[in-house]
């Protein structure tokens, strides 16, 4: 693959209702669309997940857009990449900076697909023609209003609900929930809202039948986390933590966790989502697709890192509606009873929406050879 040409569109997308976290909440929406095209003409595209302040973690779209431009665009016009597993390998000099790295190799896997004419999902080594999913609720403003959001979500068919919590909106909110959804597939993301000290409301958490609960504590943390899982029977899953497969063979060595969160972006793209996805299989840990509240593009790429075997619980893939009136793809990603259909088209399977993407585009910049 000889890339020619890479072009930023930075979007600019309002989700339909504020997404709240424990470390802040999100309306606005600031990324970017990689258009990367080769020496045959042919296209493939990236979408950045960094947000526009470092709260989730130390990239933000302006870090994005410094390396990708100074450092990284640079190194992938410089010469031809043969498979894009080399493109990992190639940025490995830059240290981390992985949301801006896995926006460009994501453009890389969509071309090299397209240009053989097969799914992304099939590249990638994945099987499932159908994939599993659930939904991620942020927190709200009384219990009531939770149990709507989730009686909403639990009709549409979402496999599971996964609650936001933080110091104050845990234990009791959670209860709620299960005592008026006894069945239901629950589980929490606390994204790092706790420490040790809190370890008695964590326990209690315990009874509440949750699949899980991720991220606990220290968003660089994985040794207070293995303290944390030693006295929990609720498996712990890391989403912040892990940044390579590295980092979970070591939280997997401590028993840091049980269940690892896959997020493209934060672990620097598709191939080391792979290896992280290939070291759980034979640890027989289970390992789920995150999201980063991406428009279409990056929604594509979750779906076809989803096909592969060790994904064996529902992601937070939610259909392209859950946050947008209108995606930059077509056809939207659509969820039937928490089901997606996956694709058979070449590439990402789905065409980006050129009158779409502009109408949200704030700015364009080119790269050439
Ligand atoms: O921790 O998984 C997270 C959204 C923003 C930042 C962090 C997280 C989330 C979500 C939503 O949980 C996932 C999604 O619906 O895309
Ligand atoms: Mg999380």
């Amino acid at each position: 693959i000889s890339i020619r040409k890479v072009t930023l569109h930075r979007l600019a997308m309002t989700l339909k209702d504020p997404f709240s976290t424990s470390f802040g909440t999100f309306q606005e929406k600031d990324f970017f669309v990689i258009e990367m095209e080769d020496d045959t003409g042919c296209i493939g595209f990236g979408e950045s997940t960094a947000f526009s302040s470092p709260w989730y973690s130390e990239e933000t779209v302006e870090t994005n857009k410094h390396l990708m431009e100074k450092f990284l665009i640079p190194l992938l016009l410089e010469s031809p990449i043969g498979h894009p597993d080399e493109v990992s390998k190639r940025f490995e000099p830059f240290r981390r900076n992985n949301m801006a790295k896995a926006a460009l190799e994501g453009a890389v896997w969509d071309l090299y697909a397209k240009r053989q004419s097969i799914p992304l999902y099939v590249a990638l080594g994945g099987e499932k023609q159908q994939i599993d999913v659930g939904i991620s609720i942020g927190i709200q403003s009384s219990t009531k209003e939770l149990l709507r959001v989730v009686d909403g979500f639990v009709n549409e068919g979402y496999k599971r609900m996964k609650i936001k919590i933080k110091p104050g909106y845990d234990y009791e909110w959670l209860k709620e929930v299960r005592n008026h959804f006894p069945d239901t597939l629950l589980m929490a993301d606390a994204n790092s809202a706790y420490t040790l000290r809190d370890i008695e409301t964590l326990k209690k958490l315990d009874d509440l039948n949750l699949m899980m609960i991720e991220q606990p504590l220290g968003h660089d943390d994985i040794i207070d986390h293995a303290k944390l899982q030693a006295q929990l029977t609720t498996p712990i899953c890391l989403d912040e933590s892990i940044h390579s497969s590295e980092d979970a063979r070591k939280a997997v060595e401590l028993g840091s966790c049980k269940i690892i969160n896959i997020k493209i972006g934060r672990v620097g793209g598709l191939t080391e989502s792979k290896r992280i996805h290939d070291y759980c299989a034979e640890q027989g840990i289970s390992v789920w697709c995150g999201g980063m509240l991406e428009a279409g593009i990056g929604r594509a790429h979750n779906v076809a890192l989803t096909t592969l075997p060790q994904f064996d619980l529902p992601g937070d893939t939610a259909g392209s509606s859950r946050y947008w009136v209108k995606d930059i793809i077509d056809p939207e990603v659509i969820v039937n009873n928490g089901v997606i259909q996956v694709p058979n088209l070449p590439g990402i399977g789905y065409e980006v929406n050129r009158q779409v993407l502009e109408s949200y585009r704030l700015d364009k910049s080119v790269f050439t050879a």
